[in-house]
This record gives structure tokens, sequence and C-alpha cells, in this order.
């Protein structure tokens, strides 16, 4: 379902570039100190700048960049972003009121979630293979990255374009109603370097809709709805949200990860308060997972007859 105009991209997602552009500056400082780049690019706009620095890397900054920690390999130095502006996009009432529409005024705020800044293709490494949450996004189910213990959670997706998002530049790609086909077999994505895992396109069928959006428009999404986005064919980033909820009590498939409540009408006292109170959650999170990195884990065996 996309809810077009839902947000206002003054109100709404201006506090979020904004600071973003204070964060990137920060970053690309911090790199050229440390002599990863020959120049923090201050005089580039945002979208310029971040291309200019991953394309200098030959590598990612989404690590850098993301509001939650990577998957693997948290060390002391990774870090997450929790600025207010985030977590008033992940609080915004125009949203949740979204959200209480399908799940229900009980609502917690998964701690899947991700801001994506995607570089042109072009400026990702030249050896094709794919880097972290930035390149084109292959198809699967929300449902499938996460541990089965949420496989009866009531999750919603929602998948928020700060840029516009166009053919061009990779906006997403939805199987209409592919949710009824339930959970389906997702393999192993020969072009990942990390354990990304694809649903055979035969599996997807034939129908495919791209959704070009602008900013303010939202979309919402199932866990069992199969998606994937373009390649970035654009000069430009693509830069996106995507926040997932659900309502409290339910597992959330990352138990390493920490959610927390963003509304409730039974229990008001119980909604997180601030960033400061979620950058705490990451902060304690963090130390959990650089004490005991969680359990790795695979729903489909390698050599699945589907994947062959
Ligand atoms: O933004 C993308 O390319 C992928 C997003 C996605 O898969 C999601 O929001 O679940
Ligand atoms: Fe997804």
């Amino acid at each position: 379902m996309v809810v077009r105009g839902l947000l206002d991209a003054e109100r709404d997602l201006a506090p979020l570039r904004a600071e973003y552009e204070v964060l990137l500056d920060a970053v690309a400082r911090r790199l050229e100190s440390d002599g990863v780049v020959s120049r923090a690019y201050g005089h580039l706009p945002f979208g310029s700048r971040y291309c200019a620095l991953v394309q200098e890397m030959g590598g990612s900054l989404a690590n850098e960049l993301d509001i939650c920690l990577p998957q693997k390999g948290v060390k002391a130095g990774t870090s997450v972003h929790c600025g207010p502006a985030a977590f008033g996009l992940l609080t915004n009432p125009r949203l949740l009121d979204v959200v209480e529409a399908v799940i229900g005024p009980e609502i917690y705020s998964n701690p899947t979630q991700h801001v994506r800044i995607k570089p042109p293709e072009q400026s990702l490494a030249a050896d094709g293979v794919v880097v972290g949450e930035v390149a084109r996004t292959v198809w699967h189910q929300d449902l499938a990255t996460i541990m089965p213990e949420a496989d009866d959670s009531r999750i919603l997706t929602v998948w928020i374009p700060i840029t516009e998002a166009t053919r061009e530049n990779g906006c997403m790609l939805v199987a209409p109603r592919s949710h009824r086909r339930g959970l389906v077999t997702h393999c192993p994505d020969p072009n990942s370097n990390y354990s990304r895992h694809a649903i055979p396109d035969r599996l997807v069928g034939d129908r495919r809709v791209a959704l070009a959006m602008r900013p303010g428009d939202v979309l919402f999404l199932t866990m069992l709805t199969m998606h994937a986005s373009l390649p970035n064919l654009s000069g430009d980033i693509r830069w996106s949200v995507d926040l997932r909820y659900q309502p409290i009590g339910q597992p959330t498939g990352r138990s390493w990860f920490p959610g927390f409540v963003a509304r409730s009408r039974r229990d008001p006292e119980r909604v997180l308060p601030d960033a400061a109170a979620w950058a705490n959650l990451w902060r304690e999170a963090k130390e959990r997972l650089l004490a005991e990195p969680p359990a790795t884990f695979q729903r489909w065996e390698d050599g699945d007859p589907d994947c062959a």
C-alpha cells in the first residue's frame, strides 16, 4: 500500500536531511584525518559529497550512516546513528497513525531498520561485488531476514523515500498479492559479499510493479510481500529509510537489537521518551554484542533443490 503525501517534505523530512548533513560532514572529516580519503569534499552538496567519498574509498559508507548495527562484525568503533531527527521520524505521529490503523494502538518499533543512501551503481566497487545495504536490492520477503521465532509477529515494513525514487535511480519493485503465497525459498546470492539470499526469479512470478515515489509518499509492506529495488543508474544518490513496527510483546526476530514502545494507549508511560534514551539502548546492545556475537542462522540449507 502506498500512501501518497502522508508526510510533508518540509515538516517531516527536512530535519533528517539537516541531521545527515552534519553527520556526513563529521564522517568525512574523520576519514580525511585518518587518511582514508584525500579530502573531506566540504564544498559539495550532500549527494555529490557522499558519491565522491564512496568513489574515492572504493567502498561503502553504509555502516557509518545507518540507524542500526551491522548484522555481523560489530567492533568497538562501529557506530549507529541515533539522532533526534531520526528518532523523530521513527516516532512521527502521522506515520504511527497509519501503523495503528493496521496493527492497532500498542506499537513497538522493531529494530530491523535502515537508512539507505545508495550511490550510483557506477561508483560501487568495480568488481561487481555488492557491499552492504547500498546496492540494488534483490527479490526477497522481509520475513526471510529475521529469526523464525518472529514468524507469527505482525510486523509491518514502512519504506520512506527521502529523495525522489524513480525507475532510473532505483525505486522499489513489488509483486502485488505475493504475500498470499506464504514464505518461499530464498537462495544464496552469488553476487554478494555477505550472506544475502534472494527469491529465485521464477518464484517471483510475472506481476511486478515499479513504485515511483516522491518524498512524503510512504510504502507499507507485509513481511511476506515480495519486493526488490532497481539499480541506481542515475548520477546522484537514492536515499530512503525503512522501518518496521509490530504489536508490543511479540518477538522481533532480532532479539539482540533493541526495539522500543513507540505508542501505547494502554500504558503511555512505557513510550520511549527521546533520542537519548534510544541511543542508550543501542549503546547497551553494542556492548552485549562485543562481549558475545549473536548466533548466525540460515532458514534454507545450502543445496536446496529450489536453488539448483
Ligand atoms: O530500499 C531498498 O532498496 C530495499 C528496502 C527493503 O527491502 C525494505 O525496506 O524491506
Ligand atoms: Fe525488504
